[in-house]
C-alpha cells in the first residue's frame, strides 16, 4: 500500500495520559512491535499537546516520538510543547527566560518538570525535538493545526520559512508579544480570543483567572458574544448578550464550509465526540480532566462522519506504566 493511500488516524490532546494513548492505539488495530506502535495500512497524526497535567508525560513522549521517528506518525506542535520550550529557553540577553518562571506557569507544567527530574539531558532532547516539529500540516485529504487555522498567516509563514517548522531564532522573537513571531504561535497554537469587556474576571473551573475569552473561527456572521465562544468555562449571560463590535467582528476569521477538512485539539470540548461542522473536528474532548481521548479515523470521505471518531474513556491512571523507556 503507497504512502498516500494509508489512512490516517487524528490523535488529540494526550496530556501525559500514556496508558489511554496505548489503549486508543490498541482499540484501532496498532500493534507494538519493537516498542513501536504500527499499523499495516493507518498511520497516525498527533495534533499536539502531549506533555503536562497527566501522570505519564515521559512515557507518552517515548510512545509518540519511537512512531515518529519510525515514519509511522507525525505531530504538530501544541501550545503546551511551545509554552515548555520557552520556559526553558533563556532569553538572548540572558535576562532569564522567554516565558517568565511566575507561579501560574509554574503550575501548568510543574508535572512535566516533576516527572523529568533526574532525567534532564532527556527533557534536554526533546527541547530540541519540540523546536523543529510543523506547527501544522496540510496534505490534499486534510489540514491540522494545534488550535486555529490562519491562512494568511500560514501563507506569510511558509513564504518566510520554506516550510512549516521554526528555528531557534523565530522561538527568540516569538516571545516578543506583536512581533510577526508571537502572532503566528499565538494564532495558531492557541486560538482567537475575545477580552472581556469591562475588565471583567472568569474563574475557570480549575482555578485560573481569565481576562479573555476562546472563539470559533468559523463562525458565520456572529452578532454576540455568545455567538462565538467555544470553550467548556460558559460566558456569565450579561457578558454573552454583549453584542460584537464591528472591530471585534473583523478580528474573528472565518473558515469557510467549502474549505478542506481541519482537525484540531486545544479547547477541552465534552460530550460525545462528533464534527463541528461538515469539515471541522475537533479532538480535545478533555482526557487529562477524566473525559475522552480521541481519534477520528480519516479515510477518502470529504465529509467528516460521526461514526468515524473512536475513544476512550479515560480513568485514573494511577501506577507504574510498563513502558520501555530506553534510548
Ligand atoms: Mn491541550
Amino acid at each position: 500500500m503507497t504512502e498516500e493511500r494509508r489512512g490516517v488516524d487524528l490523535i488529540g490532546d494526550v496530556h501525559g495520559c500514556a496508558i489511554s494513548l496505548c489503549l486508543l492505539l490498541d482499540r484501532m488495530g496498532y500493534r507494538r512491535i519493537n516498542g513501536v506502535y504500527r499499523h499495516p495500512h493507518r498511520r497516525v497524526v498527533f495534533i499536539g499537546d502531549i506533555v503536562d497535567r497527566g501522570p505519564h508525560i515521559r512515557e507518552a513522549l517515548h510512545i509518540v516520538r519511537a512512531m515518529v521517528d519510525a515514519g509511522e506518525a507525525d505531530i504538530i506542535m501544541g501550545n503546551h510543547e511551545y509554552n515548555l520550550l520557552c520556559y526553558l529557553t533563556p532569553k538572548a540577553d540572558g535576562e532569564g527566560y522567554l516565558r517568565a518562571h511566575t507561579a501560574r506557569h509554574q503550575r501548568i507544567l510543574q508535572q512535566t518538570l516533576d516527572q523529568f527530574h533526574g532525567h534532564e539531558y532527556e527533557l534536554q532532547e526533546y527541547m530540541e525535538w519540540f523546536l523543529q516539529l510543523p506547527l501544522f500540516i496540510e496534505t490534499d485529504r486534510f489540514r491540522a493545526v494545534h488550535a486555529c487555522w490562519h491562512q494568511t498567516l500560514i501563507d506569510q509563514f511558509v513564504e518566510q520559512r520554506g516550510g512549516n517548522r521554526i528555528d531557534k531564532a523565530f522561538l527568540l522573537r516569538s516571545a516578543e508579544e506583536g512581533s510577526f513571531e508571537w502572532e503566528v504561535m499565538d494564532r495558531l497554537l492557541r486560538g482567537t480570543h475575545l477580552r472581556l469587556p469591562n475588565d471583567e474576571v472568569i474563574v475557570s473551573k480549575d482555578g485560573f483567572k481569565r481576562h479573555f475569552f476562546r472563539t470559533k473561527f468559523w463562525s458565520d456572521n456572529p452578532q454576540r458574544m455568545g455567538d462565538v465562544v467555544f470553550q467548556p468555562d460558559p460566558l456569565p449571560e450579561h457578558i454573552a448578550r454583549r453584542e460584537l463590535t464591528d472591530s471585534q467582528r473583523a478580528d474573528l476569521l472565518h473558515y469557510g464550509p467549502d474549505e478542506k477538512l481541519l482537525f484540531m485539539g486545544h479547547y477541552w470540548c465534552e460530550g460525545t465526540p462528533a464534527p463541528i461542522r461538515d469539515n471541522i473536528a475537533c479532538l480535545d474532548f478533555s482526557a487529562v480532566k477524566y473525559g475522552k481521548l480521541v481519534a477520528y479515523r480519516l479515510d477518502d470521505e470529504t465529509a467528516l462522519r460521526a461514526d468515524k471518531f473512536v475513544w476512550v474513556d479515560v480513568a485514573r491512571e494511577v501506577g507504574r506504566m510498563d513502558v520501555e523507556m530506553g534510548g
